[in-house]
């Protein structure tokens, strides 16, 4: 397969400035209609003009009306010899929809037609310069049975709509006024329901809002819709982003490869981030679907006004609105301390997939230098440390000097396909006192280079200067064709905090006439730096990186003793919830380098109690403190791994924070339910739900542990009774954890409750395929899951709950002395790559990591990529995936 290369980038040879499209749609065989205008770009030598165009039967081609020569070749269709001045192309194709099971292109899903086109998936419905950088202005012509398909939806505004062939068909017209390009195409015909919404905007316009879903499932659109009425108005008040269409609708869809896709005007959604109601979602469900609604959302400014020049500049859209959506959720939750869950959480996501990412045979820069299917690069560096390198430019130009930034870029360039550079520079720019605009180049590093940087702490106190020199210095380990980095530009939060009396100390640099609050941004951008603070009656202990300021890892010196300092004070509360993670890392780490025996000490316990029973921390807060890191993380902090060692390890240490603080999770269990009126996904409530449900989590492991009766009785009753998900779920979990003899029952009347409705019976798979493996049992239950009637790999929602979490979420069941979770994993990607390549590849990615396992893992680790690669007829995703990994 090909390999594309960014340095290989060259303007399109001619423009498209409209296209007219008809669609007359049949699942078996849909006919579509192209009609552009098309003309030379005179920037570029005349050459002949290539459509791309893949699985499509091509029937007529004509330039100005009349027939013309051409070749297809390479899936592209080939004209040479064409006029100098602009003409019209009309190309006519059929597709089958319903033999579309790579969901990429128009397919077909529980009868209705849905499009997705990003990123290369226009060239499945007509013939095209699929290219971002091409954009025109579309009119689309639906033409379909209207009994079965009485919604016709595309871009833009509905501008015509009637019958055919006597009221058997009928044919909606739509227009998009805004220059696109192709990826954000969409259209809908399907029978759908919608729940809708005037608004009126700040600036006096009003817009219809629109959720389409199947007539079943209205009720759980009123999240989406609020999510959607929010995301609005906070785009105009943070950034003042007005929506610039009359119409915005979101539908969902039941198989889809992505979470959603931002399509202009006509967003569709995966189901999972529309539909909610109490009853059926979670909490966590509920903060998705407000956090992908507004990315979404956010797209329609940053990706559809201002959009990628070409695909290695996918960060350009996605690290930015990535950020955007983080901070939209960080603003609706409110307090410091809910903006400080939702930061933690998104670290955690970072560190779980970025890190091992960055680690492994697929690092890559966030702007990509090469890629074999742009599919595969729609990555957590792209995406999630993107948006941490959008997030450090805010941190070195200011809140506002930020949005003072985003203002300049959208002035200079609305309605055009740019590169990470001309946005960086707009921010720059727009802040030229800066630390960013004096050291552009060398932050534009963290567009170039890929890896993890490690950034080193030491401090040295003088007593007798009363000064404390904290010397920084950073490295970055080499990754695929990056073996040598040169130092990034990294800013340092940082705050020193009272030994004594946690109290926050004054900053003062040395050469300073006054310190500068308690809290300040140092920028590392040598390899070593010091800095001298002054005025310091005893030796500080530091709290750095504050806020997580950089997508870096920090090794610093600090002693347990002062963990627990920060731990009990740090006024930065993400520091606070890392002094009390890296407590518990520091023993689990011990114990799987050692003996194998954890052992959770007074200190630790006692500190972990005082935490608990705080008067003042969130409970979601305590939920996420007192939550012990996860195996993967432990993991990636280990030169070799052996996932059962670190599964026991951790294990054993979980049964013991349930033992100690029995009696304050019992406390805990009673004084944070949440009064019964009425469930609300609030972030306060739902932090409550989640402390209770840790809290039974722990009471029901404990209980096993010593047979006692009582907890998996209360926890069964708690199932059976819950009128909402969040506490459904958290009690059946607690049961599934605690390997308790009332989870099979309770498992079994979960599946008869909700057995139509889909997304719950994929949190059903997926609750028995991520349970902690005891024996081997839950292994041998995910394979016999495979057969269940109610899995299919054909629908990526049920094929990821039973897969993903079996493979990426379940280390020590899915890694296997006897090596059988490699061979279900090679199995299923396999099978999976004939239907759907694109979700192959993802699955394939489980491997990522195996040099870093022990034997015999890492044997039986290779030899089931490498029979993967041994198969003649793999696409090009996987391919990609498991050449990459053996190489
Ligand atoms: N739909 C995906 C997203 O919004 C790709 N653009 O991130
Ligand atoms: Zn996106």
């Amino acid at each position: 397969a090909a390999v594309t290369r960014r340095e290989d980038y060259a303007p399109p040879a001619y423009w498209i400035k409209t296209v007219d499209l008809t669609f007359d749609l049949d699942p078996a065989k849909t006919l579509v209609f192209n009609r552009m205008q098309i003309e030379r770009n005179e920037q570029v030598p005349v050459q002949a003009l290539r459509l791309d165009g893949e699985d499509l039967n091509l029937t007529r081609v004509l330039v100005n009306g009349e027939s013309v020569s051409f070749r297809v070749e390479n899936h592209q269709l080939v004209l040479e010899n064409l006029p100098a001045e602009p003409f019209t192309l009309e190309v006519r194709t059929t597709c089958a929809p319903e033999k579309n099971t790579q969901l990429s292109g128009l397919y077909t899903s529980s009868g209705g037609f849905f499009t997705q086109c990003e990123a290369q998936g226009f060239r499945r419905i007509t013939y095209f310069l699929d290219r971002p950088d091409v954009m025109a202005v579309y009119t689309v012509t639906l033409k379909a049975d209207k009994a079965r398909f009485p919604v016709l939806l595309s871009n833009g505004n509905l501008i015509e709509q009637g019958e055919l062939d006597g009221g058997h068909k009928h044919y909606a017209k739509w227009s998009d006024p805004f220059p696109k390009p192709s990826y954000l195409f969409a259209l809908v015909a399907a029978k759908l329901v919608c729940r809708e919404q005037k608004i009126r905007s700040r600036s006096g316009r009003d817009h219809l809002l629109q959720v389409y879903v199947r007539a079943g499932d209205l009720d759980k659109t009123e999240h989406a819709m609020r999510s959607l009425i929010a995301s609005v108005a906070w785009d105009e008040a943070r950034f003042g982003l007005s929506l610039d269409l009359d119409r915005f609708m979101i539908v969902a869809v039941s198989d889809f490869n992505m979470g959603a896709m931002e399509n202009k005007g006509l967003n569709i959604f995966n189901t999972k981030y529309v539909l909610a109601n109490p009853a059926t979602a979670t909490d966590t469900d509920f903060f998705g679907i407000e956090s992908v609604v507004g990315h979404e959302y956010f797209h329609n400014w940053t990706g559809n006004r201002v959009t990628c020049r070409d695909w290695f500049q996918l960060s350009l859209k996605e690290g930015l609105t990535v950020f955007r959506d983080q901070e939209f959720s960080q603003d609706l939750a409110g307090s410091p301390s809910a903006r400080a869950v939702k930061r933690i959480d998104d670290v955690r996501t970072l560190r779980q997939h970025q890190f091992p990412e960055d680690a492994g045979p697929m690092a890559h820069p966030v702007r990509p230098d090469s890629y074999m299917a742009i599919d595969n690069f729609y990555t957590a560096t792209v995406y999630d440390k993107g948006a941490e390198v959008v997030r450090m430019m805010q941190t070195l130009v200011g809140r506002e000097g930020f949005a003072r930034g985003m203002t300049l870029y959208f002035e200079r360039h609305d309605g055009q396909a740019v590169t990470c550079d001309d946005f960086a520079q707009a921010i720059a720019d727009a802040n030229p006192d800066s630390a960013l605009a004096r050291q552009l180049d060398q932050f534009k590093r963290w567009y170039s280079q890929a890896g993890t940087p490690r950034v080193h702490a030491r401090g040295y106190y003088n007593a007798e200067m009363r000064t404390y020199r904290l010397e920084l210095s950073q490295s970055c380990p080499p990754t695929p064709g990056q073996p040598d980095k040169a130092p990034f530009v990294i800013p340092v939060a940082l705050g020193l905090v009272g030994r004594d009396d946690g109290r926050a100390l004054p900053l003062q640099l040395v050469g300073e006439n006054a310190a500068a609050g308690t809290e300040r941004v140092l920028v590392l951008s040598e390899t070593t730096q010091h800095f001298e603070f002054v005025g310091l009656d005893a030796e500080p202990v530091p709290s750095l990186l504050r806020g997580f300021s950089a997508p870096v890892v920090l090794e610093d010196t600090l002693s347990d003793a002062e963990l627990l300092i920060l731990l009990a004070h740090d006024h930065d509360p993400f520091n606070r919830w890392e002094a009390g993670q890296r407590l518990a890392l520091n023993r689990l780490l011990a114990a799987v380098k050692g003996d194998g025996q954890v052992h959770l000490d007074a200190p630790v316990i006692d500190a972990l109690r005082a935490v608990l029973h705080h008067p003042t921390l969130d409970a979601a807060f305590k939920e996420l403190l007192l939550t012990l890191p996860g195996e993967s993380y432990i993991a990636e902090q280990l030169e070799e791994v052996d996932p059962q060692r670190i599964h026991a390890v951790r294990e054993s240490l979980r049964l013991q924070l349930a033992q100690a603080l029995h009696a304050d999770w019992e406390w805990a269990f009673d004084h944070y339910q949440v009064a019964n009126e009425g469930y609300s996904p609030d972030a306060a409530s739902a932090g409550r739900r989640g402390l209770v449900n840790l809290a039974l989590g722990n009471l029901c492991l404990a209980a096993v542990e010593r047979q006692s009766p009582l907890w998996p009785g209360k926890a069964y009753q708690r199932f059976k009774d819950a009128d909402n998900m969040t506490d459904r779920l958290g009690a059946l979990s607690a049961l599934v954890g605690a390997h308790s003899e009332l989870a099979e029952p309770a498992l079994e009347r979960f599946h008869a409750l909700f057995k139509d409705e889909a997304l719950v019976i994929d949190k059903w798979f997926a609750l028995q395929a991520s349970a902690p493996e005891k024996d081997g049992k839950v292994f041998a239950r995910a394979r016999q899951l495979l057969s269940h009637p109610d899995f299919s790999l054909r629908n990526p929602n049920r094929a990821r709950s039973l897969i993903t979490a079996l493979c990426f979420s379940n280390p020590a069941a899915f890694h296997r002395r006897d090596a059988a979770g490699y061979v279900f994993w090679a199995d299923r990607v396999l099978e999976l790559d004939a239907i759907n390549p694109q979700l192959a590849a993802r699955v394939a990615r489980a491997m990522d990591r195996w040099r870093q396992l022990a034997e015999p893992y890492r044997s039986a680790a290779r030899e089931a990529i490498a029979r993967v690669a041994a198969r003649a007829e793999l696409s090009d995703d996987v391919r990609e995936i498991v050449t990459r990994a053996l190489g």
